[in-house]
């Protein structure tokens, strides 16, 4: 179905006026939609769901709908009360002329509607020191937002998604089933140092699972994706005003959430990075993510939390490249590519910046103690 006829199965005021692919999103497809009528303008977001990545997209929808209301009512509380120095944003759900959360269309794929955040920017690497303090404050002010959200209430969509020893199962399934991949990890000297880096980290990828099982952390409900560029930023203000691409919120370890966003704010270079020579731990960035994020979460770290963030940064870093690898081994069925080559040196540029941080261990725990 074109997009402009797949828009009109939403409820939008006004005429479309254009519809244009938007995000570097490596899982949905994702558009802006520009709305106008005589006197005002609505811009929103499509989103095909990838099918493949979130099977039961009526889980997805659900989770979202609880948690928007629970931010939303949060949010104008605090506002009301005069409890916050900055104008938080949540996207709405838009719902289908039918009154549905999301469309079905002929071939069974699942499209959505949401709000646009209103003059704000998702940068794809972290511009500055105050631009990395500004996503600390915003990770942990959701990760307060949603402190007193029951985890029950949300449906896991994606059970396993941030346990790091499954993903290492999953590695090794791959290189005993697909029957390319032990011919695409022989192809290069490359692929090859990339087993033996998962290899010597083996023992090291239960770290926060055990903790977990020994009862030393505990399940919160985390965002699950907070990279860099699913941090809004407000275009006049310069303050971080929201988080999105909210699907894969679930109950997990919050430590997923700390580590996940300092891989991607503290690596300027990017995710997509040809030159690995550029890709290192910034721990200036590090200090100031750090000093934002502890303005909220100073009330609710624990002191066996505090012991565990270092080898969050260590291990989500380590879990990401793992994945893009084991996607590159499996002939890149997960992350979308533009080419062939795109998930192993994703991977690469994840590994070269796990062993940058374990070159900056004994900094980055004086920095974190500190704290
Ligand atoms: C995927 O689709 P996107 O770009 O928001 C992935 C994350 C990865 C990220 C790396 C559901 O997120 O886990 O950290 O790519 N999301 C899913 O860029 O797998
Ligand atoms: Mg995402």
């Amino acid at each position: 179905m074109e997009l402009s006829l797949m828009m009109r199965q939403f409820e939008i005021s006004g005429r479309l006026v254009t519809i244009n692919p938007t995000g570097s999103g490596n899982v949905n497809d994702t558009f802006l939609g520009i709305f106008r009528n005589t006197f005002a303008e609505e811009q929103v977001i499509l989103q095909r769901v990838n099918r493949k990545v979130f099977p039961q997209p009526e889980v997805i929808m659900r989770n979202l709908h609880r948690l928007t209301a629970h931010v939303h009512a949060k949010l104008e509380a605090e506002a009301e009360a005069g409890r916050t120095d900055r104008v938080w944003q949540m996207p709405r759900i838009v719902k289908t002329r039918t009154g549905e959360d999301y469309f079905v269309d002929e071939t069974g794929d699942i499209w959505r509607v949401i709000t646009k955040i209103a003059s704000a920017t998702a940068y794809d690497e972290a511009q500055n020191a105050e631009h990395a303090a500004e996503c600390g404050a915003v990770l942990g002010h959701f990760h307060w937002l949603v402190s007193d959200l029951d985890p029950a209430d949300i449906i896991d969509p994606l059970p396993g998604f941030h346990i790091t020893p499954n993903y290492m199962a999953q590695y090794d399934a791959t290189l005993q089933n697909e029957p390319l991949a032990e011919k695409r990890l022989n192809a290069s000297m490359e692929a090859r140092r990339m087993a033996k880096f998962i290899e010597d980290r083996r023992g090291f990828a239960g770290t926060l699972q055990d903790a977990l099982q020994r009862g030393e952390l505990s399940l919160r409900l985390m965002h699950g994706d907070p990279k860099v560029n699913n941090i809004m930023i407000d275009d006049f203000t310069g303050k971080g005003t929201a988080m999105i691409d909210l699907d894969t919120v679930s109950p997990g370890l919050i430590h997923y959430d700390f580590g996940d966003a300092l891989r991607s704010i503290c690596n300027p270079a990017g995710e997509e990075e040809q030159n690995l020579s550029k890709v290192v731990f910034d721990l200036d960035l590090c200090a100031a993510f750090c000093k934002g994020y502890m303005k909220h979460a100073r009330a609710f770290l624990t002191e066996a939390d505090r012991h565990y963030l270092y080898d969050a940064i260590r291990l989500i870093t380590f879990e990401l490249g793992l994945r893009f690898f084991q996607d590159y081994l499996a002939g890149s069925v997960y992350f979308k590519i533009r080419q062939p080559e795109q998930n192993l040196n994703r991977a690469r540029v994840q590994f070269r910046l796990c062993e940058s941080i374990e070159a900056r261990e004994r900094a980055i725990r004086e920095l974190l103690a500190a704290l």
